[in-house]
């Protein structure tokens, strides 16, 4: 309902926009009208609604995509934003994007915990006339029309960029043999399967020792729990890859624990995704060895498909976000996956401090 109220006062804005333009005067651009029409639009209680189904509270990644969304979905920037956080549970996301279809939200975006088992609420969503926006994770559904647009990351890049680095850096350094445990993600979670697909592709082709493959949930304590059995069965191991910085805050305790080191010259490296500003900081003194970016900041991006899908605009089915790669040190000065380059970031304090998250 309320969205109809701001697309008039939009349309209104262009059209005055485009006639100023036909009658020879300065026309205002169409960001101007949009503002003026959202800014009218809000005078009238006009603001868009957007209710946002988060995943939940696991990482420090997924604080700082919460941020992201609450700062932009703002009062003042013409936005009503109903939060929802599903404390990792499908079924609860599925229950928020009933609840908005109830409300008559004017938007519906979804960070999904996992890719499968969409359809029957997203079709209620369709039925509504609400558009649906995917953020983040991806959703494997067989009728793309469900959902408007997805905003994302390519986590099967990132696991290769990880994997890369990491072969390269045991070259450099003549590592006899790579002894390795993957503590996977949530399993299901987009995030989780491009990573682990990316490190059992790497593994097979350089004949890494897979000594164990647990899934830590993305969480800091399912984190050291898996490290802390890995530990107790396998003495060799000298490499783990954590699909997100919090289960590799919880394996750094337990290798801690299990009186073992961490870093370039420890026992053992510890590799990361996320680089969130507690996951670089342990990147800048080595305790994290590499720790390949995943941006969390979708706010402005959803913002951008909602302000042209007002307009009336065409938006992307799929955008993916630009991530970098980070390390200790500058052993490892660039990766290749698939005949790109990447260049890799060596973390010192002031490419901390020039980061936005
Ligand atoms: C990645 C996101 C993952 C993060 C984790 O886009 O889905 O979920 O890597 C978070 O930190 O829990």
């Amino acid at each position: 309902m309320k969205r109809k109220v701001v697309s008039v006062l939009l349309c209104a804005a262009m059209v005055s926009a485009m006639m100023v333009g036909c009658g020879g005067g300065s026309a205002a651009p169409a960001e101007d009208a949009s503002a003026e029409a959202s800014e009218d639009a809000s005078e009238e209680g006009g603001t868009i609604t957007v209710g946002f189904s988060q995943v939940g509270a696991e990482s420090d990644w997924r604080t700082a995509n919460s941020e992201s969304m609450k700062s932009t979905f703002s009062e003042e920037n013409g936005y009503t934003l109903i939060f929802d956080d599903a404390q990792q549970k499908q079924e609860n996301q599925i229950t928020a994007i009933r609840n908005f279809v109830q409300q008559e939200v004017d938007y519906i975006v979804l960070a999904p915990v996992t890719e499968t088992g969409w359809e029957t609420v997203l079709q209620e969503a369709k039925d509504a006339d609400i558009p649906v926006i995917i953020v983040d994770r991806m959703i494997d559904v067989s009728d793309d029309s469900l959902y408007t647009a997805w905003v994302g990351s390519n986590f099967k890049l990132e696991g290769q960029k990880a994997c890369a680095w990491l072969q390269a850096y045991a070259d450099a350094k003549e590592m006899d043999e790579i002894n390795i445990v993957d503590i996977q993600g949530t399993i299901g979670a987009s995030a989780q399967i491009g990573r682990t697909e990316a490190f059992d592709e790497a593994a097979q082709a350089n004949g890494w020792n897979v000594v164990g493959q647990q899934t830590g949930e993305f969480t800091q304590a399912k984190g050291q729990e898996v490290m802390e059995s890995m530990l107790k069965s396998n003495d060799n191991i000298n490499v783990v890859y954590c699909e997100n910085d919090n289960e590799a805050f919880g394996a750094i305790d337990a290798i801690e624990a299990a009186g073992k080191t961490v870093g370039p010259d420890g026992d053992i490296l510890v590799m990361s995704f996320d680089t969130t500003n507690a996951g670089i900081t342990d990147t800048l003194s080595g305790k994290i060895i590499c720790n390949t970016e995943c941006n969390p900041l979708h706010g402005p991006r959803v913002a951008e498909i909602i302000e042209k899908l007002e307009a009336g605009e065409e938006v992307e089915k799929q955008q993916y976000v630009d991530e970098g790669i980070f390390a200790y040190g500058s052993d490892v000065p660039e990766v290749e996956v698939d005949g790109e380059k990447f260049e890799v970031t060596e973390v010192t304090q002031e490419v901390i401090d020039g980061r936005a998250y």
